[in-house]
């Protein structure tokens, strides 16, 4: 009976009693869906193809017209939203290598635990499975337009005949009606395919504009002067020269014709996918208007750039044709709460993972922080709370969007979060709330698909800094002047205190959120026996706890040689894991430990860091920017185990004597991180006095190359260090 009564209390005080008055969530979200393809933006678009029910969001709630991404390429915008993070902290850097760590902590996690029935239907592109989520129902990888196959939560598949916009709502809605708790308020994440690539529409839409000419954008024979980085032309991502014959331009088959203007190589893989009636219908749509282009360029009659006019408009309508049916799906979830009286206490949102080129700059894809790419479309109607018809100027971001969706579910805003609730510019929309950003921070990653460099930035409501680290290139914009971009004027004196004060906020900025190498994770994979070990240790984590992990480089590492002994006589009864890796840097730690070397099971009871001395001693990096490496470090591990004890060594001391610059950079560091301890879950140690003589030399009978321990050494390591080892696990 006490039992019983305790349990509804406990109820009652977490998340039940608050059900009714917390608000569900319904995120709407899709793929590569630009500002200019929705028509409350009003575009050159809006006219031609207008989207009725995504307006009708807007109309009821708010547009933000200054809304952002961190990371203009799906998996990591999608990882920015889901943890509130940057990338280089969520781990989640670009499409190719990355594969997110679902065991840092998320929003969908937390509000799930505060009542919330939480529910992911659709596109996820992220690799390992959602976690945080009551359920769920992913597209695999990018998924199919047609007849798409999607993961069950048992890891099975299960294909469902029809098309993936009409699909995913079917499912969503399935959900909402046979498995909605209406004891709890629920966040529904609805995440279409579309409009990405491929851009297939479905068949009711494949005729669709077909009488019509799209209105084209500006900049579609952009020829990348105007002082802009040189390495805009190096895109793969151009209407006139990097399209295909199959799959983007739809033609059936390998095509090889007029290779000057079309690839060649890639299918429409979606038409292989289609059964016999869809093809039927497809054909009949496409093969006339295929047919007329052939005949046209052979006869002469089209060509040049005509040829590239031709080609816009056979993208462009196909990815609005997507567009129509993501609308109509939209239109179709926004009748079911009307339908269901949910409506009312039903947050809608609408936004996709960035935005899209629709042919200014020549291009398609994104990836560039320039606008078109850079804006995440945001619609948001929130009755009762977001008057109808707010327009916002309010700078905001993808990693605003977890901390927003905690702020309504009345939970706590982890303080490690890089966004900021939003809900101050929902309630008063009209101008940005107090203290608001004046800026927003953006890096881009880079890979080999579309082949855009890598690159930083910063952008305030007027102007827009962008640095390519590969050409130490800067670019500024003046986008009241040049909203599309075409010229850069970093160079022009008029604008010599406008770049200085612009890259015043660009460093300020990666201060801020700790952007530096020492914070990127990175791998070093080309490493045959990085690679090695790394996997090894992935696999040596995955057998079973252990009780003391040793994380770091060489120094760490060398328990494994010269440290052997001693290590048996300390740690082998200990359960201990070694994470050490010569060589490594803050960096590299970091990509270890988001890529499998702390797997679920493993729930150290102390873990012993010592990592930077390569930071130092290879790149001579900034002690704060080391610092900052570390400090990431220790807070991922914090979040990911927040049980832990952690013991942060000091930097060993470096170099013979004591005014070495390395030494002294590493004892910089050392007063930095110093400050990281809490004496209750993180424990500092500096032990370098034990290997240091009278006048600060270091011995070369305790560290024969001035930097690393030899048994010796590690004999002094061991004891420094064991009664704080001893009591922090509990021996
Ligand atoms: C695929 C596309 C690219 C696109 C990336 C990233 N090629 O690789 O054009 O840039 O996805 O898109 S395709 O052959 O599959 O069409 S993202 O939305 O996942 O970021
Ligand atoms: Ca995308």
């Amino acid at each position: 009976m006490r039992i019983k009564i305790f349990a509804v209390a406990l109820i009652i005080s977490s998340g039940f009693s608050r059900a009714a008055e917390r608000p569900n969530i319904l995120f709407i979200f899709s793929d590569d869906h630009a500002e200019a393809a929705i028509s409350a933006y009003g575009s050159h678009l809006a006219k031609t193809a207008p989207t009725p029910n995504l307006d009708r969001i807007a109309k009821e709630g708010a547009i933000f017209h200054n809304s952002f991404c961190a990371n203009s390429i799906c998996g990591p915008s999608r990882a920015c939203i889901l943890t509130g993070l940057h990338s280089h902290t969520n781990g989640f850097l670009d499409n190719n290598n990355s594969r997110f760590d679902g065991t840092q902590t998320t929003f969908p996690q937390i509000i799930r635990k505060t009542g919330y029935q939480t529910a992911i239907v659709g596109k996820w592109h992220l690799v390992s499975n959602p976690t945080g989520f009551d359920y769920w129902e992913i597209l695999p990888g990018q998924g199919a337009y047609y007849n798409p196959d999607f993961i069950q939560m048992d890891n099975t598949r299960k294909r469902y005949e029809g098309y993936c916009t009409d699909i995913i709502t079917d499912r969503a809605l399935e959900w909402l009606k046979k498995q909605r708790d209406d004891s709890k308020p629920f966040l529904l994440m609805c995440q279409h395919k579309a409009p990405h690539r491929n851009w297939t529409p479905a068949p009711r839409h494949l005729t669709l504009f077909d009488d019509i000419q799209m209105p084209e954008p500006p900049g579609l024979f952009d020829d990348y002067g105007g002082n802009r980085s040189k390495t805009l032309k190096n895109h793969a991502m151009g209407i006139a020269s990097h399209m295909y014959w199959g799959h983007d331009m739809k033609f059936p088959g390998q095509q090889s014709l007029f290779p000057e203007h079309f690839l060649s190589g890639i299918a429409n893989r979606q038409y292989e996918r289609m059964n016999e009636r869809q093809k039927q219908q497809w054909d009949s749509a496409y093969t006339p208007k295929n047919n007329k282009l052939i005949a046209d360029i052979k006869s002469g009659k089209l060509k040049g750039k005509d040829i590239t006019k031709w080609k816009y408009q056979r993208y462009i309508k196909d990815y609005l044709r997507t567009i129509r049916a993501v609308d109509e799906n939209v239109g179709r979830m926004l009748k079911y709460l009307d339908d269901t009286g949910l409506a009312k206490n039903t947050i809608v949102i609408y936004s996709s993972d960035q935005g899209f080129y629709l042919g200014e700059h020549g291009w398609y894809d994104k990836r560039w922080m320039f606008e078109e790419s850079l804006a995440m479309p945001f619609l948001i109607r929130w009755p009762g709370t977001i008057p109808a018809g707010t327009e916002s100027e309010t700078l905001i971001q993808n990693i605003d969007y977890g901390p927003t969706f905690l702020d309504i579910a009345k939970a706590d805003i982890p303080s490690h979060m890089h966004g900021r609730s939003l809900l101050p510019a929902f309630k008063q929309p009209s101008r940005p709330p107090k203290n608001w950003r004046s800026s927003i921070y953006y890096a881009y990653y880079g890979e080999r698909t579309h082949q855009v460099a890598r690159h930083d930035g910063v952008r305030t409501g007027r102007h827009k800094l962008m640095f390519f680290p590969d050409t130490g290139e800067w670019n500024l914009f003046d986008l009241h002047k040049d909203p599309h971009e075409m010229q850069s004027v970093h160079a022009n004196p008029e604008y010599a205190s406008t770049l200085a004060e612009m890259q015043g906020i660009y460093t300020t900025q990666r201060n801020h959120f700790g952007v530096s190498d020492a914070t990127i994770p990175r791998a070093k994979m080309q490493q045959a026996w990085w690679k090695k070990r790394h996997q090894e240790k992935v696999k040596a984590a995955n057998k079973g706890n252990c009780d003391l992990l040793l994380i770091g480089d060489s120094i760490t590492h060398g328990w494994e040689n010269s440290g052997k002994e001693v290590f048996e006589e300390y740690y082998a009864g200990r359960n201990t894991l070694n994470l050490g890796f010569s060589g490594d840097r803050t960096q590299h730690v970091l990509w270890r430990l988001l890529n499998g070397e702390l797997p679920p099971q493993v729930k150290p009871k102390v873990a012993v860091i010592m990592i930077g001395t390569n930071n130092t001693g290879q790149a001579m990096q900034k002690a704060d920017e080391t610092a900052a490496g570390i400090k990431a470090i220790v807070e991922l591990l914090r979040d990911r185990r927040p049980e832990m004890k952690i013991l942060l060594l000091g930097i060993f001391p470096r170099g013979v004597q004591a005014h070495d610059p390395k030494r002294k950079l590493n004892e910089a560091i050392n007063a930095l991180v110093e400050k990281l301890a809490d004496q209750q879950h993180i424990h500092y140690l500096d032990i370098s006095k034990e290997f240091l003589s009278e006048d600060g030399a270091l011995p070369k009978s305790i560290m024969p190359d001035a930097l690393h321990p030899n048994a010796k050494g590690y004999r002094i390591w061991a004891g420094a260090v064991e009664e704080k080892i001893t009591a922090l696990g509990g021996w």
